[in-house]
């Protein structure tokens, strides 16, 4: 398909490893694709016209490769880079998949498993410095409980923490200049993971001894796991500087984590986050932490890797006709006429407003009458997606 929804460069889409690389093994069957080589992942982004590729250590550098060998593969990895130019924005460290973090990495029990989660951060943030990566994101799938018997969540707080605080001071230290992402999901692989939600990292960065340095990567799907408004956690993260990345998918509300093509299942949403990031200039990854279904072969890899690209363009070419269109323009304004009556109540407090205010005689059934047009606003945002306008 030759047309306007090409990706570019400078739309910044990036797939991790293991996105594409998924071969499709899930809880109850076995691979359904056969592993690519990371060089082989970075030859499929780049025909399909990805900006860059993200990984986790592990998918690079299996856990018990030995120096040779993993010298050799970063060098085949980075020529493999150079020859289709993909660059790489992020990396991340698998702390979930090995037996050892079964009961949680910085957060274990077991003080070895939690000072050996430092150490494979500290290496994966080398290597990850070496190949350029500026956001560095911590997914902590097994920081959690199936049972509160096992773990006061005050303690997972505490050591979450330090392990961040080390971590940070660490980045200073070797004058990386990471920016730390943390990515919140509100449970599987564990019962119950620490801070579900990106709100939940908000809060918890402000606990930090540097919270200048470390953001969120909210994921679509994980707050949908939680029956959340996606939008609404990105914004918020927006709005307090802390928007560092973002996973997008899409998956059904309150199910299982289903990592679908991104604008499969929630076109609405979808939408309304693309025109949000596109409204307010964000400038960082459209990631997509995505995989193909487990019908699919490597073309079907290909075609789900275009499409999610393809519909974050195609919404945001909806965006840009929803700001042009007079109609919805007008009864935006509209809605949000102001006639300058309250102008007397606005901005600072002062005790002769308070007083003033307390005193205003408000015709409440008058203000309440008032039609606001949300059905005739939001048919024309359904007729504008659905290619009628
Ligand atoms: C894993 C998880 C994702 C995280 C990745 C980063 S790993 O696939 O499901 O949401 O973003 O660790
Ligand atoms: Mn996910
Ligand atoms: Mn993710």
């Amino acid at each position: 398909m030759t047309d306007s929804f090409q990706p570019k460069p400078e739309h910044k889409f990036t797939f991790g490893l293991w996105t594409v690389g998924s071969i499709g093994r899930d809880p109850f069957g076995e691979p359904v694709r056969k592993p690519l080589s990371p060089v082989e992942i970075v030859h499929l982004l780049g025909e399909v016209g990805a900006y860059g590729v993200n990984y986790h250590d592990n998918d690079l550098i299996p856990i018990d490769a030995t120096p040779q060998e993993a010298a050799k593969i970063l060098k085949d990895f980075k020529q493999a880079l150079r020859e289709t130019g993909l660059v790489v924005p992020m990396a991340t460290t698998n702390l979930f998949g090995d037996p050892i973090f079964k009961d949680g990495a910085f957060t274990s029990n077991d003080a070895r498993v939690r000072t050996y989660a430092l150490q494979k951060v500290m290496r994966c943030m080398e290597t990850g410095a070496e190949l350029g990566a500026k956001v560095f994101v911590f997914w902590g799938g097994r920081e959690g409980v199936e049972t509160d018997a096992a773990k006061n969540p005050l303690d997972g707080l505490k050591r979450f923490r330090e392990a961040l605080n080390f971590l940070c001071e660490y980045n200073l230290h070797q004058g990386y200049g990471y920016r730390f992402a943390l990515e919140a999901k509100p449970n599987e692989p564990r019962g119950d993971i620490y801070l579900p939600t990106t709100g939940a990292m908000l809060g918890f960065i402000a606990t930090l001894d540097h919270p200048e340095m470390v953001g969120v990567n909210p994921e679509m799907a994980h707050e949908h796991m939680a029956g959340l408004n996606f939008l609404h956690a990105v914004a918020q993260a927006w709005d307090a500087g802390k928007l560092f990345h973002i996973d997008l998918n899409d998956q059904n509300y309150v199910r299982f984590d289903q990592d679908w093509r991104f604008g499969m299942q929630n076109w609405k949403q979808s939408f309304f986050l693309v025109k949000f990031l596109e409204d307010v200039g964000y400038q960082g990854s459209r990631h997509f932490d995505a995989h193909a279904l487990r019908t699919e072969d490597y073309e079907g890899v290909k075609d789900f890797a275009r499409g999610c690209m393809r519909t974050y363009l195609i919404f945001k070419e909806k965006a840009r006709q929803f700001n042009q269109d007079k109609e919805i323009q007008s009864l935006l304004a509209e809605i949000n006429a102001d006639d300058g009556s309250m102008d007397a109540f606005k901005g600072k407090f002062t005790p002769e407003k308070a007083n003033a205010l307390k005193e205003y005689p408000f015709d409440r059934s008058a203000i309440a009458r008032r039609g606001l047009q949300y059905e005739r606003l939001d048919q024309l945002v359904t007729d504008l997606m659905m290619g009628i306008r």
